[in-house]
């Protein structure tokens, strides 16, 4: 019988986490012959809610479901021991009146702990996706407090952005979302972002020839991806969950399947300071190709002047994200 994958969810009786185990434990993820245990972790005045779930998970009688561990957020070396994904999601929510710099000051120390544990007890191949904000920074911790784990297991989630901007591109084209392709998220999960349509294609062609106002691209295209965000708070009343959840397993994805060729998957890991211009030491949005156990920095991109000065501001937030929490890099 195949060795079940362990996969840990912290934040998983939040609204992300509740709508991305399912999807894990039904095999969509690892396939159908993969069997699964999860690893559900949440902050102990949430544990009730955790049985609520492990109830659910129970009644979905998934084949591939072979197991469920709940765990509180006081004890992560045994919520992450044996782990081969850890999904970290769990963190505090930004909210009215906050500053971005004080929310990485609040989130930044649950991710020290959380990058310790992990190097001390997830299994050798693990590899961690961060969700929870701001994300790029929030892994930029956690790997600095886990200096034994390779650099290139640890991602942030750029992919709902790089969804988002598809699903611009093809209603703009009026095209079907598989005609859009290489589309790469640059640098911050922020407001300063760069979704990239300078690479884009649209049916294999730039996508600068297919939509030929360019003046869209360079504004609203980028200022809607940005803002995607808020545009759902604002309608819905709660922040992304559904789309976020999608995209985390999107993330797990696109690295354990090779990529097509032609395009790119977007995620934000960690940077060498040898491509493409940004400077090393940070956890920025490029684009990547996997070929289902590796990963590389895509080259070849064109950075025209317009693209640069876009990435550079969205790097500038990142250098000073970094400076914002240099207590909490080892
Ligand atoms: P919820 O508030 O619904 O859920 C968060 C859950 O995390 C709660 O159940 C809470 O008890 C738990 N939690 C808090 N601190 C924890 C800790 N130290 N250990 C374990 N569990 C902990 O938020 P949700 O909508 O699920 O969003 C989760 C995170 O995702 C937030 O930080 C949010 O900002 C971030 N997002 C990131 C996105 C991205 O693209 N990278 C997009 C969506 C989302 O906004």
């Amino acid at each position: 019988m195949t060795a079940p994958i362990h996969v840990a969810v912290t934040g998983a009786a939040g609204q992300i986490g509740y709508a991305a185990l399912f999807r894990l434990a039904s095999g969509d993820v690892f396939g159908p012959n993969q069997p699964v245990v999860l690893h559900l972790v949440e902050l102990p005045q949430a544990l009730g809610a955790l049985d609520g779930i492990h109830m659910e998970l129970d009644d979905c009688a998934f084949p591939t479901l072979v197991g469920v561990e709940k765990h509180s957020s006081d004890n992560l070396e045994a919520a992450f021991a044996g782990c081969n994904w850890v999904l970290l999601v769990g963190s505090v929510p930004r909210k009215a009146g906050m500053e971005r710099a004080d929310l990485i000051r609040i989130n930044g120390p649950i991710f020290t702990s959380t990058g310790k544990a992990i190097q001390a007890s997830a299994a050798k191949d693990v590899r961690v996706v961060v969700v929870g904000n701001p994300c790029n920074t929030n892994c930029l911790i956690a790997m600095s407090n886990a200096p034994e784990v390779p650099k290139d297991r640890w991602f942030a989630m750029t992919r709902l952005d790089q969804n988002r901007a598809v699903a611009q591109l093809a209603i703009k084209a009026g095209r079907p979302i598989a005609a859009v392709s290489n589309v790469a998220i640059w640098g911050n999960h922020s407001a300063t972002q760069f979704p990239d349509f300078a690479n884009a294609k649209i049916d294999g062609k730039p996508a600068t020839d297919v939509i030929t106002d360019h003046a869209w691209l360079k504004g609203d295209f980028i200022s809607t991806v940005q803002q995607r965000g808020a545009a759902v708070i604002k309608a819905r009343g709660a922040s992304s969950a559904a789309s976020a959840a999608n995209a985390a397993l999107d993330t797990v994805k696109g690295i354990i399947r090779p990529t097509p060729a032609g395009t790119c998957v977007s995620a934000a890991v960690f940077t060498d300071g040898s491509q493409y211009d940004i400077p090393a030491g940070i956890v920025c949005g490029l684009p990547l190709s996997s070929d289902g156990t590796n990963w590389k920095t895509l080259p070849g991109f064109q950075i025209d002047e317009f693209s640069r000065s876009v990435i550079q501001k969205t790097v500038d937030e990142l250098l000073q994200e970094r400076d914002t929490v240099k207590d909490l890099l080892p």
